[in-house]
């Protein structure tokens, strides 16, 4: 009788992953959980402008944010100035919003300011039409200010008050909002947006009415990173980026089914199964139609486990059980 109960129990908890899962839609997932020196170039990026200059290699890790889900993983990437621009793809979104959430430590700036992180409507090696252009510059105090923008024309940007500090680590959201019609879409930035709470007024959002009405993309289906010139551009450390169409996904509430026992978040990133444990604790992982495919003890620390089955699976540390998609 218990085995039933137990097996009808997961099968609502399977019903449920069900459900939410084709709600769910995280696009990216970049935690540069790579060999320090390896080049994003030829890992999954395509640099479209200065390919071979300055090109973005895998830096150690340094920076990290408590509770955010990209902190902590692998190592991070240091931005430069004149040399390579870079993008990653995913799978092409042309209506609502789309989010991207990463970690942000700006260690020189100038007074011009330039854009470092952008969606793109193309990926590859041509990537020429941008949006939601993240800025950096200070005053001549060493402030820091971010701003975004949809095009790369002077005064078009939307930038915050210069609130912010040149070597502090800051969790950014960036949002482009496609609206229906020509010439009117906007975008939104968030700096230190709270952790497990619903999506908050944006930080700061496009209001010169310029940039709203330049051109819109007709789809976004990259992320990028950029070098401009010394003269303008910030050096600029990233880690753990995040795409999705859901604030949910990037640093909304965790999708633990049992959060009350949570300790860290369980997440995937790379085809595998990652998050932060004791040692011996009794690690179980089903698949979708309730197989158990992996029974391990956890060691102490970060514990990464490669899964092969792709698509949803059902994560069980101990008493804690949580959904990701692979
Ligand atoms: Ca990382
Ligand atoms: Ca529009």
């Amino acid at each position: 009788m218990r085995k039933i109960t137990f097996f009808k129990t997961w099968l609502v908890a399977i019903a449920i992953v069900a459900g939410s899962a084709s709600m769910s839609a995280q696009l990216l997932t970049e935690d540069f959980n790579y060999t320090v020196g390896a080049l994003l170039n030829a890992n999954g990026w395509s640099a479209h402008s200065g390919a071979g200059t300055n090109s973005e290699a895998v830096t150690t890790s340094s920076i990290s944010y408590a509770g955010y889900i990209g902190s902590g993983v692998g190592n991070e990437v240091t931005l430069a100035t004149s040399g390579e621009d870079i993008n990653k793809a995913f799978t092409s979104q042309n209506a609502g919003s789309l989010y991207a959430s990463f970690l942000v430590k700006v260690t020189a700036a100038t007074t011009t300011g330039d854009y470092f992180a952008h969606f793109a409507q193309t990926s590859g090696t041509t990537v020429t039409v941008f949006g939601a252009r993240l800025w950096a510059k200070k005053d001549a105090s060493n402030n820091l200010a971010f701003g975004i923008s949809k095009t790369s024309t002077a005064g078009n940007q939307s930038y915050t008050g210069f609130n912010y500090v040149l070597g502090t680590t800051y969790l950014v959201v960036i949002k482009y909002n496609f609206i229906s019609g020509t010439g009117n879409d906007t975008e939104d930035i968030f700096i230190n947006p709270a952790i497990g709470s619903p999506e908050p007024t944006p930080t700061v959002s496009t209001t010169v009415a310029a940039d709203n009405a330049g051109t819109d993309l007709t789809a976004i289906v990259s992320f990028c990173l950029r070098q401009g010139s010394a003269t303008n551009a910030p050096n600029v450390i990233v880690d753990g980026i995040r795409v999705s169409t859901l604030w949910t996904d990037l640093v909304g509430p965790t999708t633990d089914i049992n959060p009350a026992s949570s300790t860290s978040y369980i997440y995937s990133s790379n085809g595998k199964v990652t998050f932060t444990s004791g040692a011996g604790r009794t690690l179980e992982i089903y698949n979708s139609v309730g197989q158990r495919i992996i029974s391990t003890k956890t060691v102490e620390g970060l514990n990464t486990i490669p899964v092969s089955t792709r698509g949803v699976v059902l994560v069980k540390v101990d008493k804690r059980i949580a959904r990701v998609i692979l």
